[in-house]
């Protein structure tokens, strides 16, 4: 067989953000060995190196074809001589000696165990792994002090690191609009984040929130929270941004706290009651039934007394069969709360953003991550100008470039326009 040498003659940018990087690709194998690579770097926090991978792993994924032999990748940008070793080693072995030896590695594993505890990042688990604390289990029984996210994040420890589904994020984006649209009429909810990317799963739900009429999206954050926390949707929640600095500091607020957005971490209490209606998981068409439920004992009528004379609707019901729903009720069924339930937690974050510098956030908000950071090292690299998620700034014509589309930004940047779903560099 000819495994062509035309990738070696093909010429391919060195930048991810001028490249097109579909979902699927030809080099799955090579990618997944430098992602753990990436991985172990970052909890490590060798930052350098996580970037180093990923940006390999990253030009990999923007190939037209598998990769069979190294001869194939000569002249190509991104690769690194470590990322290279371990390619050849894959291609010509089949596994990486190295990748193996930290995929198994006790303290790999104890990383990804414990920083996958939602509100634990590298330095608290590492910390911890010093201790011998190796896992959730280890955790709880350490008698260690949690903050209110760290013991919410082992609570529902499996159920948040059970992937969230396309009809599920769908589901939250219909009562996140119920809950926006309740208190500022005539605001738009994006989806962001991986689904917008084309992803079918994600670790969590993402949406950007703006009004047209500049102004009126200002502290619709703690109004929207309220609404949800009423309605018996939310487990946990987090907001930041301007009205957490107003409430804190008045309103006289110093120049560089101007550009933060209001946002929120949050946790959903998601219903998959199953009540003969259903939804298909997969690639079948998806059918919604918002159905009403009050009958959980878990549900707000026990913490809301008042939400039966309520006007607005009581939670809906996500109705999910298959695969999927068969993962989530052995999880609920196991979970240490009382029993089998008929919800599941999902980690959902809010973004609110005045309408001007929508199409920054858009851009900010969509990723992947190491997209966004090509997009602002090309910005100023190859352009003298700083990219946020709020502006474009030239820092040659001294001024900011006004944009509302993501087309308009990439032109600003002289680059070709690459649509979200080949944004998953
Ligand atoms: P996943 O949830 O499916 O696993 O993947 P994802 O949707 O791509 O990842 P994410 O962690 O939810 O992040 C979505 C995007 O949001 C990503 O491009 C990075 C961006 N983002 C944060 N935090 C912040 C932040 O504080 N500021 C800005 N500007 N962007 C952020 O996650
Ligand atoms: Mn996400
Ligand atoms: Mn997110």
């Amino acid at each position: 067989e000819k495994p062509g040498l035309e990738l070696a003659v093909v010429s391919v940018p060195s930048y991810a953000c001028q490249r097109h990087t579909p979902l699927l690709h030809h080099n799955t194998i090579l990618t997944d060995a430098l992602s753990i690579l990436a991985e172990n770097a970052e909890l490590s926090e060798n930052e350098g190196r996580g970037v180093a991978f990923r940006r390999a792993a990253a030009l990999l994924k923007s190939l037209p074809q598998e990769v069979r032999g190294a001869e194939q990748l000569r002249g190509l940008p991104c690769l690194g001589e470590h990322s290279l070793r371990v390619i050849k080693e894959v291609l010509e072995d089949g596994v990486s000696h190295e990748v193996e030896t930290t995929m198994h590695s006790e303290q790999f594993k104890a990383m990804k165990a414990l920083t996958g505890i939602f509100g634990v990042g590298a330095k608290t688990a590492d910390r911890w792994f010093r201790e011998g604390i190796h896992n959730p289990s280890n955790l709880q029984r350490s008698g260690h002090t949690l903050n209110r996210a760290q013991r919410i994040g082992l609570k529902y420890y499996d159920e948040l690191n059970l992937p969230v589904t396309k009809p599920e994020a769908v589901a939250i984006g219909q009562i996140v609009e119920r809950a926006v649209h309740a208190v500022l009429p005539g605001a738009e909810i994006t989806l962001i984040g991986g689904f917008r990317r084309g992803k079918q799963t994600g670790h969590d739900v993402d949406f950007l929130i703006t009004h047209p009429d500049e102004g009126r999206e200002e502290g619709l954050m703690p109004k929207v929270v309220s609404w949800l926390e009423a309605q018996g949707f939310l487990l946990y929640q987090k907001t930041t941004g301007n009205s957490y600095l107003e409430s804190k500091e008045g309103p006289a607020r110093p120049a560089s706290n101007m550009d933060r957005f209001e946002r929120c971490f949050s946790i959903f209490r998601l219903s998959t009651d199953n009540e003969g209606r259903e939804i298909q998981t997969g690639d079948g068409p998806q059918t919604y039934s918002p159905t009403l439920t009050n009958t959980d004992p878990h549900t707000h009528s026990d913490t809301h007394p008042h939400s039966k004379t309520d006007s607005h609707p009581l939670p809906q019901t996500l109705v999910v069969v298959g695969d999927h729903a068969q993962k989530v009720s052995r999880v609920l069924g196991h979970s240490q709360c009382s029993g089998p339930r008929s919800w599941r937690a999902v980690r959902v974050d809010l973004v609110v953003s005045p309408y001007s510098q929508f199409a920054f956030a858009l851009l900010g908000w969509t990723g992947s991550k190491l997209f966004e950071r090509e997009l602002r090292r090309w910005a100023v690299h190859e352009k003298a100008m700083t990219l946020s998620s709020h502006a474009l700034y030239d820092r040659k014509r001294m001024q900011y470039l006004r944009a509302s589309s993501e087309e308009e930004i990439f032109a600003h940047l002289g680059l070709e326009y690459i649509p979200p779903c080949d944004r998953n560099a």
